[in-house]
């Protein structure tokens, strides 16, 4: 923690080592709340009111008024990324249930605790993005969306960090979930996409679709908005351990990871072990997006 840091607690910007939030708040207790991660490029908040849309979605879906409208969010978030000073960073921008009682009874939690935090970013190396990312598919499935819905961005990450502890055990840094009827779903903090090749030998970009339980990644819309730009057949398919095998290429999205190539899957190598010349396009789209879109926020 970066002491010097403004944070934005419920209406005020206050130093980090203040910026403090009650035992007694749902969040704490049970994961009650919503969240979003958000970047920083060159001033500019990238794909803002994207965030802001999904933040308000996943609050809508877990009962959650929010104590401000969105534009009043988006004017916090200006003010507390202008008051830090980030050029490039990470946003957190928090709602949760806020203070209660010991009960679950979200209705003993008056008003909900508003946080947004304006920060650095920890990246992953960049031989992972020269070179590849190695995964695995984990044990641990993506929560059912009949259960818990991976659409919603909630405080309650559990599914997804028992997915990460298992493969920082395994020594690799990402893995694949699958979803109950054993379909690939997502990771656990990204997207995945694969370069499907037919008997043909024709290429199309493939993601899972929303339906296989997955959170619609800001990340992942703008990649298949650039392929479509850029020529690229892309197509939102259910995908199996098979199809991510056998693909030609493979990467994963996310606003933290952005577009990184991935190069083995279950110690089985992806079409040649390399980065592939699709993904490579689509990382250097990504790079020119990101810097240039939006306006400066200070
Ligand atoms: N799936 C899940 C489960 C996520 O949490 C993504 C996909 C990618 O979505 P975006 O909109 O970012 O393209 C996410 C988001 C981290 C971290 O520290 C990662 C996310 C959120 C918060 C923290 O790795 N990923």
């Amino acid at each position: 923690m970066n002491p010097e840091l403004q944070i934005y607690l419920n209406g005020e910007l206050v130093p980090a080592h203040e910026a403090k939030v009650s035992v007694y708040d749902h969040g704490f207790l049970y994961g009650d709340g919503v969240f979003e991660g958000v970047r920083v490029y060159n001033r500019r908040i990238f794909r803002h009111d994207a965030h802001l849309e999904r933040l308000y979605r996943s609050a809508k879906a877990i009962w959650l008024t929010p104590p401000m409208s969105m534009a009043e969010m988006k004017v916090a978030t200006e003010k507390t990324v202008a008051a830090n000073k980030i050029e490039n960073g990470y946003i957190r921008a928090i709602f949760s249930r806020g203070f209660g009682d010991l009960g679950l009874d979200p209705r003993k939690c008056p008003t909900p605790t508003t946080v947004i935090i304006a920060d650095a970013i920890k990246l992953y190396p960049p031989e992972v993005y020269e070179e590849g990312m190695d995964v695995i598919t984990v044990a641990t499935r993506r929560s059912r969306p009949d259960v818990l819905n991976p659409a919603i961005k909630s405080l309650n990450y559990l599914n997804n960090i028992l997915a990460k502890i298992e493969c920082i055990r395994a020594g690799v840094p990402e893995c694949i979930m699958l979803n109950d009827q054993g379909m690939v779903s997502e990771c656990s903090g990204d997207n995945i996409f694969i370069v499907h090749q037919d008997l043909r030998g024709r290429l199309e970009l493939r993601t899972p679709p929303v339906s296989a339980g997955i959170l619609e990644g800001i990340t992942r819309d703008a990649v298949i908005q650039l392929a479509e730009k850029l020529g690229i057949s892309v197509a939102e398919k259910d995908l199996s351990l098979f199809d991510i095998y056998n693909a030609k290429e493979a990467f994963l999205t996310g606003t933290a990871a952005e577009v990184v190539p991935v190069t083995r899957i279950d110690m089985r190598e992806i079409g040649d072990g390399k980065p592939g010349p699709i993904t490579g396009q689509l990382m250097q789209a990504y790079a020119e997006l990101r810097n240039t879109e939006g306006e400066p926020v200070f």
